[in-house]
């Protein structure tokens, strides 16, 4: 008989090394290389190091001179903000595919709940189809973990890094916590792992032999959260951060595009998609903003607003299809279309707040 269990499915999604794969992605001569990303404006530290550059023992946050010291193959190149905020946009495009109720921790993670997902009811495969796309349509790599909660979530997806997915079950939770040494949780920074160990508190184990009181009594609020996460339970919920300013689509195309009739047919689906997004939430967007990624991965963005909001499917085509006509003829073939919508007149009341939040399903476990 099958057991019901009321789970929530949570996805942890982090990107890889994020700035130094972007940097690698777009220059063929970094690739596989040991190289370090930090900021043009001359703070000199590493902000973030290749897998390469991890193996010969760089770290983030370390001066870039002591980097290079410690490791003179090292290739140090300078951060492009503007670039990676674009790119996180299209990586929450991609999530927003899957469900609304979506966190976004920094540029380059989220937190997604699919519990209410009945179109795709595994997380699992969710979880596998966005790591897909964000490597074929943005072409990077990225990590996953799946659980029922966001802490077991966070701990997969650390522990699946690099370019890898970990599943994390109800019934394996507390077994992957018992061995863990409490550096590698999540909410247990440098001062508090200094402090756990002067109470020989090495692991997960260790945490969980403590009552929740003398918990409380030693970390204060926190000793609620060390409890619970020390038998794999987190009841905290995935919360939407800001309303959304754009909504968008975009797709990838195996077989590249060369003509603007292509493109007028290809954008077709990603219009509709954005007009029903549109509606779905009384979104008042009256910029929009066509996307074109080139054979070459070089990409150009290009916009025109209105002076009121959006008034038809059929405005958003017309003004999609100027903006297209204006590209050609193409410098190269197209591998990527992208639309959206943003600029506001207003922000619908509905998405202003954060607590939308959908109440745990009673669901055949089936993370
Ligand atoms: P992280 O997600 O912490 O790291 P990462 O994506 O580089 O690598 P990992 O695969 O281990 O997740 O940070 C995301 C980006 O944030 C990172 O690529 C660069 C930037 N960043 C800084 O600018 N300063 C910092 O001190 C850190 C840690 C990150």
């Amino acid at each position: 008989m099958a057991v019901e269990v009321s789970v929530r499915k949570i996805i942890h999604v982090d990107m890889d090394a994020f700035y130094a794969s972007v940097e690698q992605r777009d220059n063929p001569d970094l690739k596989g290389r040991p190289i370090a990303v930090t900021d043009p404006r001359g703070w000199g530290i590493v902000a973030a190091a290749s897998y390469e550059a991890r193996s010969l023992g760089v770290r983030a946050g370390v001066p870039v001179a002591k980097a290079k010291h410690d490791c003179p193959e090292l290739l140090v190149v300078y951060a492009r903000f503007a670039l990676y905020q674009e790119i996180s946009s299209s990586i929450h495009a991609i999530f927003g595919s899957y469900t609304s109720l979506i966190e976004p921790v920094f540029l380059d993670e989220a937190y997604l709940d699919v519990t209410g997902n009945h179109d795709f009811p595994s997380a699992t495969d969710i979880a596998r189809d966005i790591r897909i796309r964000i490597a074929e349509e943005i072409g990077l790599p990225s990590s996953a973990g799946v659980s029922y909660n966001k802490f077991l979530a966070k701990l997969a997806s650390d522990l699946a890094k690099p370019d890898g997915l970990l599943v994390i079950r109800p019934s394996d939770g507390q077994n992957f916590v018992e061995h863990l040494p409490i550096e590698r949780f999540h909410g247990v920074g440098p001062s508090t792992a200094a402090k756990m160990k002067e109470f020989a508190i090495r692991t997960g184990g260790d945490l969980r032999a403590l009552s929740l009181e003398c918990l409380v009594d030693r970390f204060g609020k926190h000793g609620h959260y060390f409890y619970g996460i020390s038998r794999g339970i987190d009841d905290r919920p995935v919360q939407l951060k800001a309303p959304p300013r754009s909504h968008g689509s975009d797709t990838s195309f195996k077989t590249h595009l060369h003509t603007l009739n292509e493109m007028k047919l290809a954008i077709q689906p990603l219009i509709d998609n954005v007009w029903r997004k549109q509606e779905d939430h009384g979104f008042n967007g009256r910029t929009v903003t066509i996307r074109l990624r080139y054979s070459d991965f070089t990409q150009v963005t290009r916009s025109r607003s209105t002076s009121q909001k959006l008034a038809s499917r059929d405005e958003l085509e017309s003004i999609s299809f100027e903006l297209l006509e204006a590209q050609m003829p193409l410098p190269m073939a197209v591998r990527l279309l992208g639309v959206s919508i943003s600029n506001p007149t207003s922000f619908p009341a509905s998405c202003a707040t954060g607590d939308d939040e959908e109440e745990p399903q009673q669901l055949k476990f089936a993370l």
